[in-house]
């Protein structure tokens, strides 16, 4: 049986290295995803995993796009602070501007989670992550 105190500590531990830099954690697997006029590179996305994995968001369009999901809004998802121009972040995903780029620490439970862009118009605009259980190869295609 794990300690509460051992719990704390990795919690704390967590958080230290939250606040330094990503290199802190070196393991955490990145994942990109691609946001452009009119499309999100990739489709799909299947992560064999439990643990925490880094979610990176670009927009290489010309337009300003309006990325909803409930992984973004998940309360174990995290986005990481940059100097400067951040992306807005709200109840419902991120909004990005042209060349912004929005990187998110995740941690969720198992599961399908969608991403569409809300602006009218920009129906064609959706991806998927599945969150897989089972580590294992990863990238289904
Ligand atoms: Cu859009």
């Amino acid at each position: 049986m794990i300690s509460r105190q051992h719990w704390l500590g990795v919690a704390m531990a967590g958080l230290g290295c939250w606040l330094l830099t990503e290199a802190c954690q070196p393991d955490v697997p990145h994942i990109y995803m691609s946001v452009q006029d009119y499309r999100i590179v990739p489709r799909r996305v299947h992560i064999h995993r439990t643990g925490p994995f880094k979610l990176i968001m670009t927009n290489e369009g010309r337009e300003p796009h309006y990325i909803v999901s409930t992984l973004l809004t998940h309360p174990n998802t995290a986005m990481e602070q940059s100097s400067g121009n951040s992306p807005q972040v709200d109840k419902r995903g991120v909004r990005l501007l042209p060349g912004q780029r929005a990187a998110f620490l995740v941690h969720v439970p198992p599961g399908l989670y969608r991403f569409r862009c809300v602006i009218p118009g920009h129906r064609g605009m959706w991806s998927m992550v599945l969150v897989d259980t089972r580590e294992g190869p990863s990238a289904k295609r």
